[in-house]
């Protein structure tokens, strides 16, 4: 048998549940999800490999209208998926009422319909089915293939596992041939360094509310391996002094909290003890600044 790989480029709105299926998909915890929306801000692959087959699956934010600077980088990460992707893979939320909404001028109706006019196979995972009646399921997707005459429709939940493995099957059948791009012991193009700064940033994103979450970025200043121990010292950057005392909260009761949060997901995810040391700083209005947010990586 030929060996087989390619580029499954992964679309959607924000919380229909795009990196809960990467990380379904791949059986490891690559991409940070949350009940928030707007959670993950960097294209990031997640590997699949097995002895004739590797998938390359790549997580991107969801497709909304940008306001300010950082959702505009956040948006060419989307759009640069279009251009190496093997496979198109649209995530819909099916209990999203926008799930079979066309409004146009929309920077996700017109991505969609650059997606739908290409000629690279499109699948799309119906996803969050375990919230509907099978009914309903099915009224949906007859609605997406009208929508959609070209795609390969498949129902799942990626929370569940429902369906996914079918879902990969799916993806495998319609993979070209081709030499594996990574090495096959791969798991993600990123490294320890950028998986802790996520897993900082998924105990902020579910310890604070509204604005501040998003006005945070983490940088891992430096990560030190002992035989014992890793040492990790990170920044919290926030855009004002009155998100940093939210940030610390009372007594520093708010920082300790997530910074104990974070510790035990790091020692899961490093298997290791971790030595977690946390500041937080004030980096006006980074999200707006083209040079700041160039050197913080979303380029
Ligand atoms: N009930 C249910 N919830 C799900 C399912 N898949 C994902 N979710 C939940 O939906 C929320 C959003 O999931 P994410 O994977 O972070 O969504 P996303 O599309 O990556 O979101 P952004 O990165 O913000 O664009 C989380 O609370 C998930 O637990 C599913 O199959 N069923
Ligand atoms: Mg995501």
């Amino acid at each position: 048998m030929q060996h087989k790989a390619g580029y499954v480029n992964i679309f959607g709105r924000p919380n229909a549940g795009k990196s809960t299926l990467l990380n379904a998909l791949v059986d490891e915890r690559i991409s940070t999800t949350n009940p928030k929306a707007q959670t993950t801000r960097h294209r990031i692959l997640g590997i699949f490999n097995d002895e004739f087959h590797q998938i390359i699956f790549s997580d991107s934010p969801g497709i909304i209208d940008p306001k300010y600077k950082l959702q505009e980088r956040m948006m060419d990460q989307v759009t640069d998926q279009l251009d190496d992707a093997d496979i198109f893979l649209l995530v819909i939320d099916a209990t999203d009422k926008r799930a079979i909404d066309t409004e146009p001028n929309t920077r996700y109706q017109t991505l969609i319909e650059k997606i739908n006019k290409s000629d690279i196979p499109l699948v799309i995972a119906l996803n969050k089915v375990d919230r509907l009646t099978q009914e309903q399921v099915y009224t949906m997707g007859t609605k997406l293939i009208g929508l959609y005459p070209r795609s390969q429709i498949i129902g799942i939940s990626a929370l569940h596992g429902f369906q996914t493995d079918e879902l990969r099957q799916l993806i495998q059948s319609l993979l070209p041939e081709h030499p594996p791009y990574f090495d096959k012991e791969d798991l993600s193009d990123r490294d320890f360094r950028f998986f802790s700064a996520e897993i900082i940033r998924e105990k902020i994103m579910s310890n604070y509310e509204e604005e501040v979450p998003y006005s945070t970025h983490v940088v891992i200043n430096s990560f030190k391996e002992d035989e014992k121990i890793i040492r990790i010292q990170a920044d919290i950057l926030v855009e004002r002094e009155s998100q940093k005392a939210i940030i610390i909260g009372r007594q520093g009761k708010a920082l300790k909290k997530t910074g104990t949060e974070a510790r035990i997901a790091l020692e899961e995810f490093l298997h290791n003890k971790v030595f977690l040391e946390l500041f937080v700083k004030v980096k006006k209005d980074w999200r707006s600044d083209e040079n700041l947010l160039n050197n913080m990586g979303y380029g």
